[in-house]
């Protein structure tokens, strides 16, 4: 065995296991721990602004509103009396950095109520409106889309009503994930492994012979 392979595959396991990153949650809510309800100020992990109000739809109160591929509690994005054309936005900013890819997914559907919504999410750079009819259950699903920043930033996730009504779109399942920050659980073990073949390439070459 050429004693210089060694040194080789040490150095690709150690590639591997520096570049090897597994996607951590950082943002996640799917409503469905929260008690349906009408006129809400806050909605999980969000909170309505501006004296809007969101409703928290789910058994009992118009659940079958969410459809698939929503499911148990959504929110409607126009609240009930007061002011129903809401803002919502996630109660913690969430810090951006360079480097970093971090993937946003949720999904908004048409109000399923026969008149078209449209929504604006921002988050960072990303800025998307979305134009519904009352039965698109696709136009707004978003699923990983990557935000990427060139300089730290702290983001708030929104959802703004453009529409004054009661039935908006409804909204389901946000969540965020960042690609580059955890490490994966193989990267020790393959570290350890990679040691192993250094160790190898410095025994003296007559013990290495008998290792074939
Ligand atoms: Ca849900």
């Amino acid at each position: 065995m050429k004693r210089i392979y060694l040194l080789l595959v040490a150095g690709v396991l150690c590639g591997i296991a520096v570049f090897l990153r597994i996607p951590t949650t950082v943002f996640s809510e799917n409503f469905d721990s929260l008690k349906p309800e009408l006129s809400l100020v806050d909605a999980g992990a969000f909170d309505a602004l501006n004296g809007t109000n969101v409703d928290v739809l789910g058994s009992g109160l118009n659940g079958y509103l969410c459809s698939a591929p929503e499911s148990d509690n959504c929110v409607d994005m126009g609240g009930t009396g007061g002011n129903p054309q809401a803002t919502l936005q996630s109660v913690n900013p969430i810090d951006l950095k360079p480097g970093i890819t971090y993937k946003l997914s949720f999904q908004l559907i048409g109000s399923q109520r026969g008149n078209t919504t449209s929504t604006t999410v921002s988050f960072g750079p990303y800025q998307q409106t979305f134009e519904l009819g009352s039965g698109d259950n696709k136009s707004g699903i978003v699923k990983n889309e990557p935000v990427t920043v060139s300089v730290p930033q702290s983001a708030y996730l929104t959802f703004a009503n453009n529409t004054n009504s009661e039935q908006g779109a409804l909204l389901d399942n946000v969540s965020m994930t960042s690609l580059g920050e955890g490490r994966s659980i193989w990267t020790i073990p393959l570290l350890l492994v990679a040691a192993c073949f250094v160790i190898l390439f410095f025994l003296r070459p007559s013990w290495l012979g008998k290792l074939g």
